[in-house]
């Protein structure tokens, strides 16, 4: 079932998520929903927050744009290790028609439960690496705009503020 995507400037998606303790059917459904939404979207990943759920379950699939990996569902991840610098144009689903350039690792090394319950191990650069890094973020109530600058933040915030001013004069 394609779920709807929350977007900025709604709470929700500044909340932490929780842990998931048991992978039981009703998180299987979820981890389903969030593929079908993200390829719907379209989008490169996309973390449960996302679509108001508070439970660290993010997915991923850059093969389009990057190295095949293929769906990629982590449930709890954890960044392990990064190293290097990246700064690559980053864009959300939940922050619709805005792209800023984004300090990230170039490499991470994630852990974390596939939807079996086993511990996975992802190695990640390039454009996965950096996906790796924006979803995690969403679970912790992290959006990329917040990454930015104050000033480039400041900018963001008065056009997102006028985008939402002119959408509702049309009414
Ligand atoms: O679809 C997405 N594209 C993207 C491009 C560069 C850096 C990060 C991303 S993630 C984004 C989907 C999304 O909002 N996931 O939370
Ligand atoms: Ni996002």
């Amino acid at each position: 079932m394609i779920r709807k995507i929350l977007t900025y400037p709604n709470p929700e998606l500044k909340k932490k998520s929780s842990p998931v303790t048991i992978i039981t059917e009703a998180v299987r459904e979820l981890a389903r929903d969030m593929a079908e939404t993200m390829y719907d979207a379209p989008g490169i990943g996309l973390a449960a927050p996302q679509i108001g759920v508070h439970q660290r379950v993010i997915v991923i699939d850059t093969a389009e744009k990057d190295q095949a990996e293929g769906l990629i569902t982590a449930i709890n991840p954890v960044i392990v290790h990064a190293e290097g610098e990246a700064y690559e144009e980053e864009g959300c689903l939940s922050v619709p028609k805005y792209a800023a350039n984004v300090r990230r690792h170039a490499k991470v090394v994630v852990k974390g439960l596939d939807l079996e319950g086993n511990e996975q191990t992802w190695r990640a650069e390039g454009l996965l690496a950096i996906a790796f890094q924006h979803e995690i973020d969403h679970l912790d109530g992290i959006l990329f705009v917040d990454h930015l600058s104050p000033l480039k933040r400041d900018l963001f915030q008065r056009k997102a503020r006028k985008m939402m001013e002119d959408a509702g004069e049309e009414r």
